[in-house]
């Protein structure tokens, strides 16, 4: 399989945990976002939302879309789980994976913060804009991993909601977002010392700068 990312997209250093957690090996394609590679027409012909990541299975089958990409790995690599086996535990990391990957990455995400420039916004208001979302984003993620038993997320294994949240907080500390956040602070240490995490980190990729 191959893997097209960047080393910095925080979409793709989702997937590369999950691979790392599951042992799962793949080719990976740099495509270098801030030179614009994912609008050529050869990106989009493999995803026309000019998005990373993209997953190119054996045969050729396109999957775009990180949580959903993750949740196949699941399917194919059941082990070790994505998600707690308990069904309200499992919708619980679903839900912080998603006030993630939908309610925080996309509204400070590259294209999003391009056009704000492009309407005239400044360098420090572009900065502000992403930051004030990280935060208020993070705020609320720390209140609700307050009520579910740690040192993980969702308890004793690092899930979807783990992979989801580490990527985050590089972005959060890339903008100047910062809070009292001691439980993700906590789960920050923890990923830190994880072989997956390691792995995965931006810092280690080939096309690191
Ligand atoms: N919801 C998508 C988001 C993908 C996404 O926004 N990827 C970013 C990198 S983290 C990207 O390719 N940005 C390019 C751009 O904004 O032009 C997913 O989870 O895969």
């Amino acid at each position: 399989m191959i893997l097209h990312g960047y080393y910095r997209s925080t979409a793709s250093w989702r997937l590369r945990i999950v691979l790392a957690l599951k042992g799962i090996a793949v080719e990976q394609r740099a495509h270098h976002l801030r030179r614009g590679e994912q609008r050529l027409p050869a990106f989009l012909a493999l995803n026309p939302q000019g998005l990373l990541p993209v997953l190119e299975l054996d045969d050729g089958t396109v999957l775009t879309q990180s949580l959903a990409i993750a949740e196949y790995l699941d399917d194919i690599q059941p082990e070790p789980p994505l998600l707690p086996a308990e069904p309200v535990a499992r919708a619980h990391a679903r839900a912080i994976a998603q006030l993630i990957a939908c309610d925080i990455h996309p509204i400070q995400n590259l294209r999003v913060l391009d056009r704000l420039k492009a309407l005239g916004h400044d360098e420090a208001a572009v900065r502000r804009w992403a930051a004030d979302t990280i935060r208020e984003g993070l705020d609320a993620c720390e209140v609700l991993l307050g009520r579910y038993a740690g040192p993980w997320c969702l308890g004793d294994r690092p899930t979807i909601a783990d992979a989801t949240l580490v990527p985050q907080l590089a972005n959060a500390r890339r903008f100047g977002a910062e809070g009292d956040w001691p439980r993700i602070a906590a789960i920050a240490a923890l990923a830190a010392t994880h072989p997956a995490f390691l792995a995965a980190d931006a810092g280690a990729q080939p096309d690191a700068e």
